[in-house]
């Protein structure tokens, strides 16, 4: 309730009410509810919980006794009309992230007499500043994935599939106590490395001098983690220790500028001045990091001309890489909390150059 009571705070003051959330990931945020289909409507008396039969039950039992249940039995628009017309609304803010055009024309065609408006991503921006619970569960998906990594680090050896890793990391993390992968796991050796969003080979060896990008993530009671190292198989090439050198440089680099009140673009530039100062700026092709929540990518995005300040308790990722084509890339991410006085590393695995 206190996270719906603030949201509904926030609306009244943007005047930004009624206020209409289709984002699954941000009904679960409000309410605990983790099923796949529902919208809310917040008013300025009221909460709506809008399902269909299949949550009916559920949602029953878990919503706060000051959510009312509605049950469409006849689509989202006309429960969605009757909420508007006893609120005696005339217009609707829509959440602007999470509805698909063709359900904004239809909401448009159905809802003629209230005016449709953008509400920005405030449940989103909510989700950002992480409580203490929160960070528990965080931290956990984050000690994880460090036990994944240095799980792996006994069995990566040349002649075993890209592939082999990848059902490795899956198994670890289902046994380690993670419902899932947060995303489809990366691992990318030799060349392969040099594409960020590489597509793990099924049939892809291990070679001995490759190196092997890995950039995996569970997800521990809904809430999310990020790691990525690069390590070397049999050994590694003056121009790629050097490399990897600068990309730890630059990471270290803007993880010592994270603070309170320091935008996401000039947390972006930190990272990205130490790589183009080394004249390997071009090669640095993605931006520098993202939060981490409920979903493994969420606010806020932490890119060049980011205008968004950080605050306390805020969780994203550094993850700067060089990308040489056709001969390897190198990325270290990690996970960080902007934290309640100083900033917390919630990965922890090493970033010495790994010789395996
Ligand atoms: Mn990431």
């Amino acid at each position: 309730m206190k996270r719906l009571r603030r949201l509904k705070k926030k609306l009244i003051d943007n005047e930004t009410i009624p206020y209409l959330i289709t984002s699954i990931p941000n009904i679960h945020y409000l309410t605990g509810f983790d099923g796949s289909y529902a919208s809310m409507v917040i008013t300025e008396n009221s909460y709506y919980f809008i399902s269909d039969g299949r949550y009916q039950e559920y949602a029953r039992s878990i919503l706060p006794r000051k959510v009312t249940f509605i049950l469409q039995d006849n689509g989202l628009i006309p429960a969605v009309k009757e909420i508007l017309a006893k609120d005696n609304a005339k217009e609707l803010y829509l959440e602007e992230h999470s509805m698909p055009l063709s359900q904004y024309f239809q909401f448009k065609n159905s809802l003629k007499k209230f005016k449709l408006r953008g509400g920005g991503d405030i449940v989103n921006e909510q989700r950002m500043i992480k409580n203490e619970g929160e960070l528990v569960l965080l931290r956990k998906a984050a000690s994880i994935t460090d036990g994944c990594f240095s799980h792996l680090l006994g069995i990566i050896k040349p002649g075993i599939l890209e592939w082999d890793i990848s059902v490795e990391i899956e198994h670890y993390y289902r046994t380690h106590g993670a419902s899932s992968t947060s995303f489809e796991s990366i691992v990318a050796s030799g060349a392969g490395s040099s594409r960020p969003h590489y597509k793990t080979g099924d049939l892809k060896k291990l070679e001995p001098g490759d190196m092997v990008l890995i950039d995996m993530g569970c997800t521990y009671k809904g809430y999310n983690s990020d790691l990525t190292r690069t390590v070397f198989l049999h050994n590694i090439t003056s121009e790629f220790r050097n490399i990897y050198n600068i990309v730890l440089r630059a990471q270290e680099t803007a993880i010592n500028s994270i603070r309170p009140g320091i935008t996401t673009g000039s947390l972006d530039t930190k990272a990205r001045d130490v790589i183009k100062n080394q004249g390997y700026g071009e090669f640095f092709s993605h931006s520098l990091g993202h939060g981490v929540g409920l979903e493994v990518h969420e606010l806020p995005a932490v890119k060049p001309g980011g205008t968004m300040r950080l605050k306390k308790n805020i969780v994203i990722t550094v993850e700067p890489g060089i990308y040489m084509p056709g001969k390897g890339g190198i990325r270290i991410e990690d996970m960080i909390c902007t934290g309640s006085d100083g900033p917390e590393m919630m990965t922890g695995s090493s970033k010495d150059i790994i010789i395996l």
